[in-house]
């Protein structure tokens, strides 16, 4: 309603419109606020809209979303300490599964192990999706696996570049980290109250925008196309990717996922080195298992099942 007007709205007219009351006016004014509109509040004369944000909104997100439950609920933030750090919050206050978080920026946002994601304003993708599977504690390694084969098959729908995974969490480019996954539950010993799925990748990006201690291993979808590209049809194509791979998932048919994530995997084959709390495995990546387990030849002709852990590719 305040599109387009260079005159204040004042808020009995507004109300009148919508068949509204002032005290819900003031609380859509103060979340539009927070999404980055600029809105003007005068005591005599009313509303009056200063800027739109430049970010995918929530509206212009569900507008074309064609999803059943991912996404209904979707919180966009100009800025916050991470997305994955709201979700927890909302899940506390009842949000349903489906529901999505998203920022423009991160003041801390969260890589495994208390890593850090490089989280800069305005132009990447810093997404957090709230999900209730009803699977057992030890499959939950597959909701990552399954989320990165729907970002990669999401990034090659909208962009052309079909990235590939490098577990358990990686999106690469030409070797270099487009993006990550960082898949934090919330469980007992044999149930899974609620999974928080946060997803960066980085869109519009340049290589000196990166900070100095990822430039030769971080890369962009601007890096890797030569163009910028839009982010509101990827992050919409993302939600749709990880609303069927999570279908498959639930469904118990894991063994799809498996296979497309195999066919997706940067490792396989490869010379590797798996380090986790001060131990490394050496070997070679043979495949993963059905619960998304990291299968490792070493030497002597054994298999080491391998849960979670960095791996660095030796070629
Ligand atoms: C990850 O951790 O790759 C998981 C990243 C998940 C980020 C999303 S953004 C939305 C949601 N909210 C959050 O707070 N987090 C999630 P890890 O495998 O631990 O990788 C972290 C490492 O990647 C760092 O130690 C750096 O070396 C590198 N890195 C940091 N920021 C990067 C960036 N923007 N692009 C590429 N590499 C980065």
């Amino acid at each position: 309603m305040l599109r387009g007007k260079e005159m204040h709205l004042s808020g009995t007219e507004i109300s009148k419109a919508l068949g509204i009351s002032r005290s819900a006016i003031w609380k859509h004014i103060r979340s539009l606020r927070r999404e980055g509109y600029q809105i003007e509040a005068r005591p005599a004369r009313g509303y009056r809209l200063l800027a739109v944000p430049q970010h995918p909104t929530q509206w212009e997100i569900q507008a074309d979303l064609g999803t059943e439950q991912f996404g209904k609920d979707i919180y966009v933030f100009s800025e916050v300490d991470s997305t994955n750090v709201v979700a927890f919050r909302l899940v506390m206050q009842g949000a349903q599964e489906g529901t999505v978080v998203l920022a423009e920026s991160q003041t801390r946002g969260k890589g495994r192990l208390g890593r850090r994601w490089e989280s800069p304003a305005g132009s990447n993708i810093y997404l957090s999706i709230i999900l209730r599977p009803k699977i057992p504690p030890t499959k939950l390694p597959l909701i990552t696996l399954m989320a990165a084969v729907a970002c990669a098959e999401a990034i090659e729908e909208v962009a052309g570049l079909l990235p590939t995974i490098k577990w358990p969490n990686d999106l690469l480019i030409k070797g270099k980290k487009l993006g990550g996954i960082l898949t934090e539950a919330d469980m007992e010993m044999d149930v899974i109250n609620f999974v928080v799925v946060g997803i960066g990748i980085n869109c519009n990006m340049t290589r000196t925008s990166f900070p100095p201690s990822i430039q030769d291993t971080a890369t962009s979808l601007q890096e890797a196309l030569g163009r910028e590209i839009s982010r509101l049809p990827l992050i919409r194509a993302i939600l749709r990717n990880l609303e069927q791979w999570y279908t498959v998932l639930v469904q118990g048919r894991g063994r799809e996922i498996r296979r497309r994530w195999k066919e997706l995997s940067h490792i396989g084959g490869k010379g590797i080195a798996v380090t986790f709390m001060g131990t490394v495995v050496e070997g070679t990546a043979l495949d993963i298992d059905d619960d998304g387990a990291l299968l490792v030849q070493v030497g002597g002709g054994g298999v080491k099942r391998i849960v979670a852990g960095d791996v660095l590719v030796r070629g």
